[in-house]
Formats: C-alpha cells, structure tokens, sequence
C-alpha cells in the first residue's frame, strides 16, 4: 500500500520516430525539478521516463526510413536517453515499450480487463488520427477545403475498419464522473479538469483496443491477429516500471503515480487510464497534470549558430542550468509559452548572472578579502537584517505549496523574489562603505547576505543542480548539508569557517559576432 512518504512521478513517454524536440526536453526538466525537489524534502522519491515504440506511427515513419522498425526504435530512443543523460534528469528507469517486461505487463492487464468482462469482440469503422494514435468519433472531426477530413487537434484522419476488440468504457462513464468529482485533484490544471468532465458529460463511447491490420504492437493473449491498440499497452508503462504484474515487489509500494503529461494527451491520461484500472482492480493515480506546449516564435535563436531548437544544440549554446532555468521560471508551468533568443539571453543576464551570480562574487569576494575567507560573526541583528532572514526562511514553505500543486514557475519566482530583495538590501546597506565606519557591521551585512545565498543556492537544486551545486561549493556547505531540512534556522551558516576562493557560477551570455 502506499506510504505518504513515497512519491513515483512520470512524464509522458515519448514516440520515438524521430529526433527528441523541445517540447520533450520541456516535459522532462520540470518533471526532474518537481521530483528532486520532493527527494531534497526528504521524501523517497521514483522518476520514470521512458519511449512509446509500438503503433502505426512508428511502422509507417521506419517505412519511409526503410529501416525494420525494432532497428528504427533502437535507434531514435538512444537518442531519447542521451536527451535525459544531457538534461541531468535524474530518473531511475527508462522504459521502453519493446521490452520483454512491458509485454508482460500489458498482457497481464489484459488478461484483468478481460476477467472483470470488460472486453469484447465486433468490429471497428471510424476515423483514426496516425499522428495522435487515436480514434474520433464522426461529430468530433471535419472536413476542410482541401478534401482532407481533420481530427480536433488538427491531424488527418483516415477511414479505419477491422476486426477489434473493444473495452466497455461507456460502463465507466459514472465511475469516472464520480472520481473527478470526490478527488477534485485528479486532474490539473483545473482548465484541462473542466474539459474533460464535459468530454466525459457529452457520452463515452466503447474504445476499440486493438487493431488487426498491422502486427507492430503487443500481442493480445489468446487473440491471433490481435495486437494492442498502442495507447492501451502505452499508458501501462507506468506500472510496468514498478513491476506490474508483480505487486508483491517493494517496486510497487511506489504506486500510485502522480503523471505529467502534455495537454493534447489528457484524455488518454484522465478517461482511459483510470477506466483501464478500475476494471483491473488497481489503484487509480494520484493526480495527472498537464503542462501547456512551447513554440518558438520562429525567428533567428542566434546570429551565428542558426535556428536553435532542438534541445541537444540549445543546451550547449547557452548551458544546461540555463536552459533548464530559462523554461521552468519563463513559462507558468499548465500554460502555452513561447521561447526565443532574446527572452533566453535576457533571462540568463538579468536572473542568473547580475541577480544571483552578481551578489553572490560581489559579497562572497568581499568576504575573501575583508573576513580572511571566512564567515564572519554576526554582531546585533538590525530589523532590516532579520526582515531579510524571514524572508528567506519563509521560502521553504513557499516552494513546499508552489510545487506541491506543480507550480513550478511559482517556486522559483518566490526564490528569485528573495534574490531580489537581497540585492536591495546589499545596495542600501553598502557594507563596502561600512569597512572603514564600522567593521563589525559590514560583518553583520555580508552574515546575513551568504546565509540567504545558502537557502537560495539550497533551494536551486531541483532546478539547476550543476550551478546550486557550484554556488553551495563556494558557501563550503557539506555535501550532507544540503538537504530541505538544513533550511531556515537549522543550518545557518557557521561563523569562522573558511570559504574556498570564489568563483563566479552564472557567466553572463555573450551575442557572438555575425559570422556573415
Ligand atoms: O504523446 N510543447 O508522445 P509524444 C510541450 N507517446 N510539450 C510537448 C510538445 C510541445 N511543443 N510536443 C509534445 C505521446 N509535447 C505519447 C505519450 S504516454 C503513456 C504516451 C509533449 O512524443 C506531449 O504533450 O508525441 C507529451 O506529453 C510528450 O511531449 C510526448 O509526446
């Protein structure tokens, strides 16, 4: 059973027919942030990740490469694992869906399905986007102007009939509307709730969950012919990763899962997976969130470099953590956002290198020269400084609420906030002017602007782990020290102890010349 202390977060796991884009890396850097920000709050934390390799999609996009398809899927979802290794995401696994154990596994909640009578055979004709592997009901697609029949989210749709097995999801209209209804936390953000409440409202049709027209797919038990609508063996990666259908494993205590997904997928995630479950008798998720898409606004991302967009060149332009910090603190994490050259670079300046980067080499190096390298004791503490202390203090609660209900953005806005204020109370307390005037005070200054730095440096792991790493080295804050639980008052820093030169961790971005 699950014990509040586990916490099993999952994103979506990719197609893998073809490269990794920007929206997957996207994805996968705030799902890294919320979980090692709940591993640093002390909880036992599992992260999965993973490649979707099965379906129509996939046989016909290896055709046109003409590569067999297993040979095909080897091949992009290498790259899909190089994007997480490059990302420094920190999950525990990375599933694919060719693997023996997810074979098993979605037989396994077949067979379940099967048992609670849920599946039956007839046949399917109706509309089927390839692109979104995923059927549409006649009322739900048009046809435009240049004779080409679309779904709702804009893909072609094509004539499909065949023999298939279908699940009895109308039966589980009720049950689904009562769910969303008693654990209005089901579904975030409360926009995408609402969608699918009057999606489920308007009539569940039964699902057709297999196909017999291709065979790249798991194989239904006892079913020659049959295999698995992709979607059906896809969202079972989610319990194949904890051992399903092992659930005597210690893997499982995991369960259930909050999943983060993108906001095309939420019906797959809110209507099908929990009604697969339900009649599996398996314990339905916590919470699917969706976030919103990213899209570039198309111009130039440098002068020199071109247009870069993909993750792999972006991160080696303008460095991973500012990467990683630009999409989590630009976008509010459940809204569309854009991304572009200057609101990249502007970040990475204004936050990152005169915010944080600034106040940290300009205290910390007048530490080194004035303190002997080392912290300084405090003298009396003057209301400014203990107003600046509670505010950084206060922080653990924020982001504890922020990223608690995935709002992500949030966090780091209530970290950068403090950032701010220390930069102001830097300025107005001139602790460069207090060398001479009165020492003791310019100790006081420069205490309490490390020791905010600390909490803030402390608090920048989830999102930047490489540079709050580096930042808390200059501090000579202990690996062991690092944690949720040595903020506020409990872990202040120690007066005396010596500080390692300081280095600067935040370069500013510099525009390369034209190369034209
Ligand atoms: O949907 N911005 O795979 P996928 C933000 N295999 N997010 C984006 C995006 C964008 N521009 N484009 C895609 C699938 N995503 C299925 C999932 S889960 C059991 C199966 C997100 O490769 C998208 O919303 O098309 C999804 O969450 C993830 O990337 C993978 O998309």
């Amino acid at each position: 059973m699950s014990d509040s202390n586990r916490f099993y977060i999952t994103t979506a796991i990719s197609y893998p027919n073809g490269k990794p884009h920007i929206g997957h890396a996207y994805e996968l850097i705030a799902t890294d942030a919320l979980a090692r920000f709940q591993r640093h709050d002390g909880k036992d934390v599992y992260f999965v990740t993973g490649t979707d390799e099965h379906g129509q999609k996939m046989l016909q996009t290896a055709r046109k490469e003409d590569l067999p398809v297993q040979e095909f899927a080897n091949r992009n979802a290498a790259e899909f694992k190089r994007m997480a290794e490059v990302l420094n995401a920190s999950n525990d696994d990375f599933i694919r869906t060719s693997e023996d154990r997810h074979h098993q596994a979605s037989q396994a909640i077949w067979q379940k399905m099967v048992d609670a009578g849920d599946i039956y055979k007839d046949s399917y004709a109706g509309w089927y986007s390839v692109r979104e592997e995923a059927y549409y009901q006649e009322g739900e697609t048009e046809l435009r102007d240049d004779g080409v029949r679309y779904g709702p989210q804009g893909s072609p749709v094509e004539w499909v009939e065949e023999e298939s097995y279908f699940f009895r999801l109308s039966a589980y209209q009720d049950r689904l509307l009562k769910l969303y209804e008693k654990q209005p936390d089901f579904i975030g953000p409360d926009a995408r709730r609402n969608e699918v409440v009057s999606f489920v409202k308007s009539g569940l049709k039964d699902l057709s969950v297999s196909r017999t027209t291709f065979d790249w797919g798991i194989k239904v038990p006892d079913a020659d012919g049959h295999v698995m609508y992709v979607w059906v063996d896809a969202l079972t990666n989610y319990i194949t990763a904890l051992g399903y259908p092992d659930t005597d494993n210690p893997l499982w205590d995991y369960w259930p899962a909050i999943h983060i997904i993108g906001k095309d997928i939420i019906r797959f995630h809110s209507v099908y997976w929990p009604a697969f479950l339900m009649s599996a008798g398996i314990e339905l998720p916590k919470r699917v969130y969706a976030h919103g898409f990213l899209f570039n606004r198309g111009e130039k991302m440098s002068k020199s470099v071109g247009n870069v967009v993909d993750p792999f060149s972006m991160v080696e332009h303008y460095g991973l953590d500012q990467v990683r910090y630009f999409f989590l603190r630009e976008v509010p994490f459940g809204q569309d956002g854009n991304y572009s050259h200057e609101a990249i670079a502007g970040r990475i300046n204004s936050d990152l290198a005169n915010d944080l980067g600034n106040l940290a080499q300009r205290s910390l190096s007048m530490i080194a020269k004035n303190c002997d390298g080392q912290v300084p004791q405090p003298g009396e503490l003057s209301d400014a400084d203990r107003a600046m202390l509670d505010a950084a203090d206060a922080l653990l609660k924020e982001t504890r609420a922020a990223m608690d209900r995935q709002a992500v953005h949030s966090a780091l806005a209530s970290i950068f906030a403090v950032v701010s204020e220390a930069n102001r109370y830097f300025a107005s307390q001139e602790p460069w002017a207090l060398k001479k005037t009165d020492p003791e005070r310019m100790g006081t200054v420069l205490y309490v602007t490390a020791e905010v730095i600390r909490q803030v440096a402390i608090l920048c792991q989830p999102f930047m782990p490489d540079s709050a790493s580096r930042l808390l080295d200059v501090i000579a804050i202990d690996a062991g020290e690092r944690d949720f639980d040595r903020l506020g008052g409990a872990g202040r820093l120690t007066s005396g102890a010596a500080l390692p030169k300081p280095q600067p961790v935040f370069p500013r971005y510099v525009e390369e010349e034209k190369s034209e």
